[in-house]
Order: structure tokens, then C-alpha cells, then sequence
């Protein structure tokens, strides 16, 4: 089952030459597909040799393959991790009993819902970041977004084949429309509120693969523990893939950090700006949007939603059937503060309907794990600043807390207040114009745009100066 057909018009490891239906109805997808890539992918560079990793596998550890490849000659294709022998269903009302290979009648709906959702954020942030090639700080970098572009426009594959495969009619038109909306387009916006905000500069795209490829990583996890077997086995390779993205917004944004620490200590007044780099302050401000405009979307903390989902096995929570012992989640309740009558009150929440929030707790974590290596990095630098991450309550658009304002620290605060610091906060014109001022393409093998440190090490063990993107 873990080998992939190459050779196919479709590459998979689904069997798909034997089901002639359903390979026919996704190679009438594939042109649409290819189109939308020409024309709303990576802008420019297409004709190009990128050095790329392609799925040959779904074995742990030799999956990967490296190679020159040409964009949209890319192997975009079919790859589900293997079933688990007599898997059951991890969460809910049905827990312990076996996983289901069709979609039961009753959860159609909502199951198509969340697969449609997921699908649409994987063409809508190559939509985003469609510009940036143009101003790369390096080949490197470069080679690192077209790697993230191509596996997200797989990730889309990856979903469309569950819509075509076990949705019908249905499926397929909703395979089209994910090809038909747009990031950021005032009548046909992609679903989700991250998914519609520009993304035209480096600094954005570290944070973007950092905090919002993060929510992939928790999501993707929920839905992996999901009783609709191939959906759960979809996710789990997507989520190998997911951990290179998490790796390119991570480490390219201690890159950034440690050469503004640089540049501020070489500057007589000790300002990174001066120097040509991001100053730690600017680099916060764009941390505090991406982390709020990221947890929001995990949907409000209380949620019936959530609660339906969870109940009936679509979703469990991150690592459910390896971590909790307990998998119903009835009779037990979270404690959320929320404000009532002007204040902050605890309230007991029953804990399904709190599972957005359950997610969510999962993720900060994770991100304040992250946000502790780049303050180490920081002080090997030997500066006094520290980055932060706001509190979530900060800067909300969805969920219990999106009517107030919070100040990072996540103190309620009058509106006057809010707008008066607002610009300590959060990018204004002015840093979204220097930041802008600094995407100057860096294309030479091995050399850095000024405000970015070069990579520890290269891809693939091959050397940093090597020749990552070959021009056409
Ligand atoms: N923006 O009960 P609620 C990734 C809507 S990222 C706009 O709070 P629910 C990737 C919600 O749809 C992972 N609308 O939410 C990363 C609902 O609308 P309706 C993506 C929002 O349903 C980088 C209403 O508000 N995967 O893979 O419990 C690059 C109230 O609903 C937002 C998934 O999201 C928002 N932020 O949970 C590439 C997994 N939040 O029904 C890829 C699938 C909520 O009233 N999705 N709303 O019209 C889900 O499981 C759920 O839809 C959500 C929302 C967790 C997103
Ligand atoms: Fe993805
Ligand atoms: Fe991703």
C-alpha cells in the first residue's frame, strides 16, 4: 500500500487505476488545477529549476525525494499515510468502535463542512504569498517558499480527492469552487479571516508559516483523530509535510531576530533601522497580528459546533487516542474567563463545547515553546530585549473576547485606551512601509539580504551557497 505510482497521470497510493470513475473525475480536475496554479500561483519563476522535495513514499523516513524541478511540472498527487490495523474511533459518543471507510448518511454535512474549510486554506495562502518570489532575501529562502507553494497546492489535492471520492455530486462542485474563490477578494473571499490578509512581505511569510501553518499542524492533528478513517489517514501525511513549513517560519524568524540584535549593537544609538535591519520591536508588532489573526482561527471558545463535532467522532482532540484515557468527555467542564456585567469572570463551560479552545490551549503552548528558543537566541546575542506572544484574549475578531478590547497582557481596557496604544501594538503604515522598503531579491548563491542572518545549515545536507533556484 506505501507505494506510490509515479508513473500515473495522478500519482497515488490509493489504488485510483482500478476505481475508473473517480480517476476520471480528477483528471478532469487536473487541468483546472493547473490553470488555477498558472494563473494564481507563484508569480514568475515558473520556468525555473527549483530544488525540490517530492513524496515517493509515505514510509516513515524515505519518503522524500530532492531534485530540479520545474513548478508546474510538480508530482502533485494522492498519498494517504497507511491504515492502522482495527482502528477505532478515537473521541465521542462512539469510542471504541470501529472507524468508518464511508461517510455515515447523518454526518455528510458537517463532515464535507470541515473538509471543505480545510481545503480552502491551502490554495488561498499560495494565493498570498503568489508575489513574493520577486523580493527574495535569498535563494534559499526562495527555494523554501516554492517548496511550502507546491506541498500546499498538494494539500489541496489531498482534500479534493476525499470531496471526489466519498462526497459525489456534491464533492465535485465544491472541488470547483475551492479553485474559484480568491485570498482577499471582496466578493468571493477564501472562508477563513487569516486567508484574506495580504501576505506581500518576507517578515509576514515567516510569520505566517510559523502561527498560521501551526494552525494547520493542530487542526490537521484534530481531524487525524477523526472517525472517518481515510480523512484521518489524509491528514497524517499531510502532517510530515506540515513539519517542514513550521520549520521554515520558526527558524527564518530567529534569523530575522538575531540580525536586528546584530545591526542594534552595531549602531552607536543602538537602532537595527539605521543599520538596514528589523528592529525587535517591529519584529513583535508583526508577531502580536499573525499569533491573534492565528488563534482566531480555532473557531470561539464556546462552541456548539465544536461539541457536534466531537461527538460524533469528526473531530478528537490533539493526540486523543494516544494521550487522554478518557474519551467521551461528558460531565466535565472547562473553566474559561469571559466577561460578564463589564468584568472578567470564570465560567464553567461543558467541556465539548469548549473542544475549540481545548485545541487552541494546545497550540499557545506550542508557539510559547518556540518563543522561549528565539529569547535563548536572543540572549546569546547578548542584547537585553525579549520577545513576548500576546495574551489570547488580545486583538480578537472571532469568539467570546472579539467585542472588548484587551491589551496584551490581556487586561480588559476602555476603547480610548486601545486606540491610543494600538500602534505599540501592532504594524502600523509607517512599519509596513520601512519593512516593505527593505524586500530588495537577494539572488546570488549564498549571499543574505542585510537584515537576515544566513541559515545554520542547507537542504538536504547540500551546502547554503548552493544554487537553489536556477534561473530560466
Ligand atoms: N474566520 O463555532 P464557531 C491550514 C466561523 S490551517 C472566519 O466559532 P467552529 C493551513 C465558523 O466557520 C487549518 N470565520 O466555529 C495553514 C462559523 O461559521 P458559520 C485549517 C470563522 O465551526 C497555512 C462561525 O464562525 N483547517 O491548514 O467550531 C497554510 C461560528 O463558528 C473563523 C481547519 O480550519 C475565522 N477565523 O470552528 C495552508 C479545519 N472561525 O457556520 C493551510 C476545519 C470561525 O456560522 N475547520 N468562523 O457560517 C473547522 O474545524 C472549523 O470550521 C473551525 C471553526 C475550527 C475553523
Ligand atoms: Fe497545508
Ligand atoms: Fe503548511
Amino acid at each position: 500500500m506505501a507505494s506510490i505510482d509515479l508513473q500515473a497521470r495522478i500519482p497515488n497510493n490509493v489504488d485510483l487505476a482500478n476505481n475508473r470513475r473517480l480517476q476520471r473525475a480528477l483528471e478532469k480536475w487536473q487541468p483546472a488545477y493547473l490553470d488555477w496554479w498558472n494563473q494564481m500561483g507563484p508569480e514568475g519563476f515558473q520556468a525555473s529549476d527549483v530544488y525540490l522535495r517530492t513524496a515517493i513514499s509515505t514510509e516513515r523516513g524515505g519518503w522524500a525525494n530532492f531534485d530540479y524541478v520545474k513548478m508546474p511540472d510538480y508530482r502533485w498527487g494522492i498519498f494517504l499515510a497507511d491504515a492502522e490495523e482495527d482502528r477505532v474511533i478515537p473521541a465521542g459518543d462512539h469510542a471504541g468502535t470501529p472507524v468508518w471507510h464511508e461517510v455515515p448518511g447523518e454526518h455528510r454535512n458537517a463532515l464535507r463542512r470541515i473538509i471543505v474549510t480545510q481545503a480552502d486554506t491551502e490554495p488561498a495562502s499560495v494565493e498570498q504569498q503568489r508575489y513574493l518570489g520577486a523580493t527574495c532575501p535569498s535563494l534559499y529562502d526562495m527555494r523554501n517558499l516554492f517548496q511550502v507553494n507546491v506541498e500546499e497546492g498538494r494539500h489541496l489535492w489531498a482534500m479534493v480527492y476525499l470531496l471526489h471520492a466519498y462526497f459525489g455530486r456534491d464533492g465535485r462542485d465544491e472541488a470547483e469552487d475551492l479553485l474559484a474563490r480568491r485570498a482577499g477578494d471582496a466578493d468571493k473571499p477564501r472562508i477563513l479571516d487569516a486567508f484574506n490578509q495580504p501576505c506581500t512581505d518576507w517578515l509576514t511569510f515567516f510569520c505566517f508559516t510559523m502561527f498560521t501553518d501551526r494552525d494547520g499542524k493542530y487542526q490537521l492533528g484534530a481531524l487525524a483523530e477523526s472517525a472517518f478513517d481515510p480523512l484521518s489517514r489524509t491528514c497524517r501525511f499531510m502532517l510530515t509535510e506540515e513539519a517542514h513549513h513550521l520549520f521554515v517560519g520558526e527558524t527564518s524568524l530567529e534569523r530575522v531576530m538575531r540580525r536586528g540584535a546584530q545591526l542594534m549593537k552595531q549602531d552607536p544609538n543602538g537602532d537595527a533601522r539605521a543599520q538596514g535591519g528589523i528592529d525587535l520591536p517591529t519584529i513583535q508588532k508583526w508577531l502580536n497580528y499573525w499569533f491573534s489573526y492565528s488563534i482566531d482561527l480555532f473557531g470561539s471558545e464556546i462552541s456548539s459546533n465544536a461539541a457536534n463535532y466531537f461527538a460524533s467522532g469528526l473531530k478528537g482532540r490533539w493526540h486523543e487516542a494516544k494521550d487522554y484515557k478518557e474519551h467521551k468527555a461528558l460531565d466535565q467542564v472547562y473553566n474559561l474567563d469571559v466577561i460578564e456585567d463589564g468584568q472578567l469572570k470564570t465560567q464553567e463551560v461543558p467541556l465539548r463545547n469548549a473542544m475549540n479552545e481545548v485545541l487552541r490551549q494546545d497550540y499557545i503552548k506550542d508557539a510559547h515553546r518556540v518563543l522561549e528558543r528565539w529569547n535563548k537566541a536572543l540572549e546569546e546575542e547578548d542584547v537585553p530585549y525579549r520577545l513576548s506572544l500576546p495574551d489570547s484574549r488580545f486583538f480578537r475578531r472571532q469568539g467570546v473576547y472579539a467585542p472588548y478590547f484587551f491589551d496584551p497582557e490581556g487586561n480588559l481596557i476602555s476603547e480610548e485606551t486601545y486606540n491610543a496604544k494600538i500602534g505599540d501594538w501592532l504594524p502600523t503604515d509607517a512599519d509596513r512601509e520601512y519593512v516593505a522598503s527593505l524586500m530588495q531579491p537577494v539572488n546570488e548563491p549564498g549571499k543574505m539580504a542585510n537584515w537576515i542572518c544566513p541559515p545554520k545549515r542547507g537542504i538536504n545536507r547540500q551546502p547554503v551557497e548552493f544554487e537553489y533556484v536556477r534561473a530560466d
